[in-house]
Formats: structure tokens, C-alpha cells, sequence
């Protein structure tokens, strides 16, 4: 049975896809699309189509999982040009999010309809590629050149409406779509000549005659594109579109685009889209488990973390209780998350009835007790575990039944936490990363008492919230901290051993990391996690510590900063790390980034897979997850996992037994990871 189906309306082919969930354009599709624009042009009592589609969304795109898959005529190109070629007006009705190559057929159509909620875009560029099929060709004739280069390297989409001011829809919709779609190609069913969008060219016209747009393009966007290929290839590909007819430009995109195809970067952000919905889904569980309804949450802590946790549930329309010690510090609390708010409005991305309707839901007290009514609590104090037990004591007295008691810990055991509950049941780790805010990674640490409802009820309220949620098991320091943790003592090691901070950090940069682990330590505060006794110093960061060296935020960390928080090298720590290296009798040496590269990201490979074998993480993707939200590992190397299967884990494994008397006995090889090499197997394919 053809998802494709077409029906008569007095004088107009109604052509509708049904292809759930999201009506991909997979090869079924495809070819019952060419089938109905045949059947439209060799009647003549059809005077113009309609194309729809059923469910929750106008076409979504290709089917992604057809990429890397034998290709099954007709490929896309061939039908979107081939409802261009139709003889009569073709239509398109369109609701949800017309995307990719979704966007690519409605482009190809005469007229486009949409309703107000509607969503346009081209997000190839997400999987590393550029829109194949006449979309680089045909959306800057329509949108003009600025938009078709902003919409192709962004992959953002655009609202029905401002696509209506630029052209791209022809009308917005208020009622049934399909009824006003098909009373729009009743007017437009004698309109000649038909109106082909890759004909259409006075918008190209201002491109012609500032060429310089697309060099200005480039170096205004240098540093989002920076280290991926698909960006480049979108630009020249409209750059084809201005210089070259429809049918010749047509070409350039093809060959960018299997280019692009065939490059690991595509295959890296193709399989990322998978594995960050595959973290969503708990293996094991009972298919029923229901989740628990969250109408007020509860937060311990206004600090950052707290501040921040809270601003996602009150952005979500989720009221929230918030719990200080004192006066002062819940008034800065709330103060800052005020200022964060007004900030991102100064910025345009809300406004200002959005901010108090956002901080109109939010109670802030110094009574433990009036937590009493919240549904999920969450602590996020000081990262201590004697503190988090008295609470959680506590808690168990005040919080109604069922409630869901979190801790916001980023490495404590939460098995311990829950054991000074009576209800360990009802525990659980929400580990949000700072600034809590912003960052899309949310570790949900799964206690061994943990209830399968709770787990599913985190999972639901992270998407709720926008946070991309990731299953951990209780080891130290869960998934990307543990994982942090052979890369900073093998970073930490190479600086007495001979490296510098600038080389260790620019051998991350260059891998593609927004910065490295010293840039990172400078960030987030060298005293982070110090024991805050200027007496002890028992290393290199006790040193910094204690010289009150904390990092940006101190004006010194590893680094030495400016005015404008400009680093440079210091020479101050570089005497300290002579001083260390001297005490411990270090003959220091040069040393090869390849070196680097084994000692500190080989070895979180090697961690990754001693979490998997673990069971700490559910599926090596998880892990890749995590590395992308939690730290920006570059989504063109797909993760970790994905990476290290790309170099070949005997590549790794050879790279860490090379490494091995440096690594020192404390490091052990994954027996995972060297028996997978040794079977040629991978972890993520
Ligand atoms: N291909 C295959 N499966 C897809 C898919 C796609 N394009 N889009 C979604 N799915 C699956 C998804 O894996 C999930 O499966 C289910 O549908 C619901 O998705 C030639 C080459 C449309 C905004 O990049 O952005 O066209 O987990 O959980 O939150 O130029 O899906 O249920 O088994 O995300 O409501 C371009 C990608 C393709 C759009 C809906 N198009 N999809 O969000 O649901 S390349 C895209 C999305 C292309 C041409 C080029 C979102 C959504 P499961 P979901 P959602």
C-alpha cells in the first residue's frame, strides 16, 4: 500500500502523503509523488494539485536511514524536478516543519501554503551535507541570496510568516489547510505562464553585483564553521546558483553534495542524530511504566547551579520553589537569574512579558518546609557529601509522597545520598552542566534503588525542559567527568614532563574542542574542587590555588589574562611547574603532540570503554552524547566512541601500550576495548 494516495476535488489532484511519523521521503514516497503528477498531466480535467501530507508534519526531509544504502530510482532530484515539470499549477499545503528535502519538493511546487505555526528550513547542514535536491538552486531565487546563505549554513528554520514576507510561502493559512489550499489552486489553476521558482532570477540580481557577499559571508561566520567541511560547500553552492542557469548549477550542488556524502564528517553528524534520540529510550524498562506528574518543582541552592537548574523549569512554564540559607544569598540568586533573563531579552529571544511570566512563577523562601508540595526537589549545594545526606535526611521528613528527590551531584555516590532516605525508590542523580542554563546535557544517574517511574519521568521532563538526557550509572564522576578525569591527570603530568599549557590546549583546539583542559581549568576556576588550605600544597594546582591564581575569574590561572580576558602564557606558573618537575626529580623533555593526543584523549576512549563494560552507560552512543553536549567534542567526529572507531581501535590500543610506562601503573588497558580490537569489531557501528 503506497503512502501516497490521490483523490479528486471538482477539478483539483489532491495528493497526500501519509508516512508517519514524520512523512521522510523515502523511496515508497518518492515514487508515488511521480506517479501523481503523471496522473495529473495526462488528465486533462485536473487543472492544478495539491500536495499534503497526513500526521504531524508537511515532509521532514529524506529518510536518513536510507543514507549509505544502495540508492532506489527515483532519487529526489528526479522528482522534485519532475512536479516542477508538471503542466498544470502544483501547490503545496504545508503545516509542521517542511524540512530538507520536504522544503526541496514545496520548492519545487508553483505555490506554497502554509499555516501560521509552520516551520521552514534546510537542515542539512546538521548532518554534514547541503540540501541535494534543487534546494541550494531554488531557495535563493525565492528568499534572495543573505537568507539562502544564513537558512543552508545555520540549518535553522524559519516561521511560516517571516517565510511569507520573504516570498517563500505564498499565503498563510488561518482554518483547514487542506480546504484553503485547494480553494488556492482553484485560483491559480489558469494563471500561465506556471511560475517555476528555478526560472525565477531577479533576487540573484543583488548577489551579481556585490560578489564580495559571499567572502563576507564566510569571514563573519569564520568561527561557527570553523573545523567543518559542510558550511563551505553550501556557500559555493548557492555561489553556483548566482553565477551559473538552473541546469548547470544543479550539477555543482550534486557533486558538493556527494562530496559531502562520502566525507566521515556526514557519516559522524548522520549518526549523531540517531544517537541523540536513541539516549532518550531506557533498555529493560517495563513498557508501561507511566511517568509522575511534576507540577511544582523544588530547588535547594540559588548559587549558579541552582539559579540556572531553576530558569529551565520556570522557562518551561513549571512553577519552582527556590531554598536559601540566607536572606542575602537568595535575593543574589534570584537577582541573577533576573539579570539572565533580561539579558537574553535584550537580545530579542524573549520578551519582556516572558521574563515575568518567567520569574512570576517563582518562589523563593528560607524554609525547608515549604517544599513540602513539590512534586520533584532537587538540591544543588555545596558538593559535599555529609551536606547532601543531612538534607536528603531531612527531605525525607518534609517531601510529600512520591515526590522525586534529586541531587544535583557531579560526581558523589547517589547510592549513598539515598541511603539517608527511607525512600531510595524515589532518588535519583539530575547532574545539570554550568552554566545549568544553557548547556543542552542533562546526566540522569540511575541509583541501584532508583524507580523505573522516576527514570521515566526525568527523561520526559528533560525533553520537556530541552535538555538532551543521558542514563548514568553510580561510579565516580558518571560519564564525562570520569572520562575528564585520565585527560586532566595525563595533562596535569605532561606539563612537569616537558609540554606547555598553550601546546596541550592547542593540540584540543586543533582536534576540534572549544578549548583545552587548561583553557577549560581558567574557566571554570582552578579552585574548583581545592581543599581551600593554603598550607597544603601537594601540587601544581594546589600551587595556582593557593597563590590565588583561580583562573578568568582572578585575572591568573594557568594563564595569564588582560583587561578583556585576552590569555597568555605566564611565566609565573611556568616556574611553578619547573619548581614541581624539579622536586620530583622529572628530567623534562620535548614532547610531540602525538603524544598528547595518546595521554590525554586516547585515555578517555579507553575510560569510555571501561564505563561501557561497566554498565555505567547503556550504549557507546550515550557516551558520544555526552561529549557532544557536555563539552563540545566537534559533532563532525561524532563523539569518542564514533572517533575512535574511525582511527581503529587497534590504533588506539597500540597508541595506549605505546604510552603505557608514562601512563604509569595506576593506567589499565579496557578489556573491552582491546578485545573488540583484536576482533576488528567496533563500538559503534
Ligand atoms: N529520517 C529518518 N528518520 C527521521 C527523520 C529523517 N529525516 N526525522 C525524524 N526521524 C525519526 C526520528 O529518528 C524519530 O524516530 C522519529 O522520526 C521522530 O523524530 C536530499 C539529504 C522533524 C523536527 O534533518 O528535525 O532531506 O526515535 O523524535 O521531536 O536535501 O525529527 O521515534 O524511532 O525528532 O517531533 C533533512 C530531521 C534530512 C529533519 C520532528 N531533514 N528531523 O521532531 O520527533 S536530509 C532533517 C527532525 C535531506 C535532501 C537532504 C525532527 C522533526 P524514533 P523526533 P520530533
Amino acid at each position: 500500500m503506497s503512502p501516497i494516495s490521490t483523490q479528486r476535488h471538482g477539478d483539483i489532484l489532491i495528493v497526500t502523503s501519509n508516512n508517519p511519523p514524520v512523512n521522510t521521503l523515502g523511496h515508497a514516497v518518492r515514487e508515488g509523488l511521480v506517479k501523481a503528477i503523471e496522473e495529473a498531466d495526462a488528465d486533462e480535467a485536473i487543472k492544478a494539485v495539491v500536495i499534503r501530507c497526513d500526521g504531524q508534519t508537511f515532509f521532514a526531509g529524506a529518510d536518513i536511514s536510507e543514507f549509505g544504502k544502495p540508492m532506489q530510482m527515483p532519487m529526489l532530484p528526479m522528482v522534485v524536478d519532475r512536479i516542477e515539470e508538471c503542466t498544470k499549477p502544483v501547490v503545496a499545503a504545508i503545516h509542521g516543519t517542511a524540512l530538507g528535502g520536504g522544503l526541496e519538493v514545496a520548492l519545487a511546487c508553483h505555490y506554497r501554503v502554509a499555516v501560521p505555526s509552520a516551520k521552514l528550513g534546510v537542515p542539512e547542514v546538521k548532518l554534514g551535507l547541503l540540501p541535494g535536491a534543487g534546494g541550494t538552486q531554488r531557495l535563493p531565487r525565492v528568499v534572495g541570496v543573505p537568507k539562502a546563505l544564513e537558512m543552508t549554513t545555520s540549518g535553522n528554520p524559519i516561521g511560516a510568516e517571516e517565510a511569507f514576507d520573504l516570498g517563500l510561502v505564498d499565503r498563510l493559512i488561518e482554518g483547514d489547510l487542506a480546504q484553503h489550499a485547494v480553494a488556492y489552486a482553484e485560483e491559480v489553476s489558469d494563471v500561465r505562464p506556471i511560475r517555476k521558482s528555478s526560472e525565477l532570477d531577479e533576487k540573484l540580481a543583488e548577489a551579481r553585483a556585490n560578489p564580495g557577499m559571499f567572502d563576507e559571508f564566510r569571514k563573519a561566520n569564520a568561527r561557527k564553521m570553523k573545523g567543518f567541511d559542510a558550511p563551505e560547500a553550501n556557500i559555493k553552492a548557492v555561489q553556483a546558483a548566482v553565477a551559473k542557469p538552473y541546469q548547470e548549477g544543479v550539477l555543482d550542488e550534486r557533486r558538493l553534495f556527494m562530496e559531502l556524502m562520502t566525507g566521515t564528517q556526514a557519516r559522524a553528524q548522520q549518526y549523531f542524530f540517531f544517537a541523540e534520540r536513541k539516549a532518550s529510550k531506557i533498555d529493560g524498562l517495563p513498557e508501561d511504566t507511566k511517568p509522575r506528574d511534576i507540577k511544582r518543582v523544588g530547588v535547594i541552592g540559588a548559587g549558579t547551579m541552582g539559579g540556572g537548574i531553576s530558569m529551565n523549569f520556570l522557562s518551561a512554564g513549571i512553577p519552582v520553589t527556590i531554598v536559601e540559607m540566607a536572606q542575602d544569598a537568595l535575593d543574589r540568586g534570584t537577582g541573577t537569574m533576573r539579570k539572565n533573563y533580561e539579558a537574553t531579552a535584550a537580545k530579542g529571544r524573549m520578551t519582556a512579558e516572558e521574563v515575568e511570566g518567567a520569574m512570576g512563577l517563582l518562589k523563593p523562601t528560607l524554609a525547608l518546609e515549604d517544599l513540602g508540595d513539590c512534586d520533584l526537589i532537587i538540591e544543588a549545594v555545596f558538593e559535599n557529601m555529609e551536606v547532601k545526606k543531612d538534607i536528603f535526611g531531612k527531605l525525607d521528613k518534609i517531601a510529600k509522597p512520591g515526590a522525586i528527590l534529586a541531587s544535583n551531584t557531579s560526581y558523589l555516590n547517589v547510592d549513598e545520598i539515598a541511603a539517608s532516605t527511607s525512600r531510595p525508590q524515589d532518588v535519583v542523580g539530575l547532574h545539570f552542566f554550568s552554566p545549568a542554563n544553557i548547556m543542552k546535557l542533562l546526566e540522569v544517574v540511575r541509583g541501584a534503588r532508583t524507580a523505573p517511574d522516576v527514570l521515566v519521568t526525568a527523561m520526559q521532563l528533560a525533553k520537556k525542559i530541552r535538555k538532551v538526557a543521558v542514563v548514568a550509572g553510580v561510579c565516580h564522576g558518571f560519564i564525562g567527568n570520569r572520562m575528564l578525569m585520565p585527560r586532566q591527570i595525563e595533562a596535569t603530568k605532561l606539563l612537569l614532563e616537558g609540554a606547555t599549557p598553550e601546546q596541550i590546549d592547542r593540540v584540543h583546539v586543533e582536534f576540534g574542542m572549544p578549548m583545552g583542559p587548561f583553557q577549560m581549568a581558567d574557566l571554570a576556576g582552578v579552585d574548583i574542587g581545592w581543599h581551600r588550605d593554603p598550607s597544603r600544597i601537594e601540587n601544581l594546582r594546589d600551587k595556582l590555588a593557593a597563590e590565588g591564581r583561580w583562573g578568568q575569574k582572578k585575572g591568573a590561572g594557568f594563564y595569564d589574562y588582560d583587561e578583556k580576558r585576552r590569555p597568555s602564557p605566564s611565566p609565573v606558573v611556568q616556574t611553578y611547574i619547573d619548581e614541581f618537575a624539579a622536586k620530583e626529580g622529572i628530567q623534562r623533555r620535548e614532547i610531540s603532540d602525538e603524544e598528547i593526543m595518546e595521554r590525554t584523549i586516547y585515555t578517555m576512549v579507553n575510560e569510555g570503554a571501561k564505563i561501557l563494560e561497566e554498565g555505567m552507560a547503556q550504549r557507546a552512543s550515550d557516551v558520544d552524547v555526552v561529549w557532544v553536549y557536555g563539552y563540545g567534542w566537534p559533532v563532525y567526529r561524532g563523539g569518542p566512541m564514533f572517533w575512535a572507531d574511525t582511527v581503529g581501535l587497534a590504533t588506539i590500543v597500540e597508541g595506549l601500550k605505546r604510552q603505557q610506562e608514562r601512563l604509569g601503573s595506576e593506567f589499565s588497558l579496557s578489556e573491552m576495548l582491546v578485545k573488540k580490537a583484536e576482533a576488528g569489531e567496533k563500538f559503534t557501528r
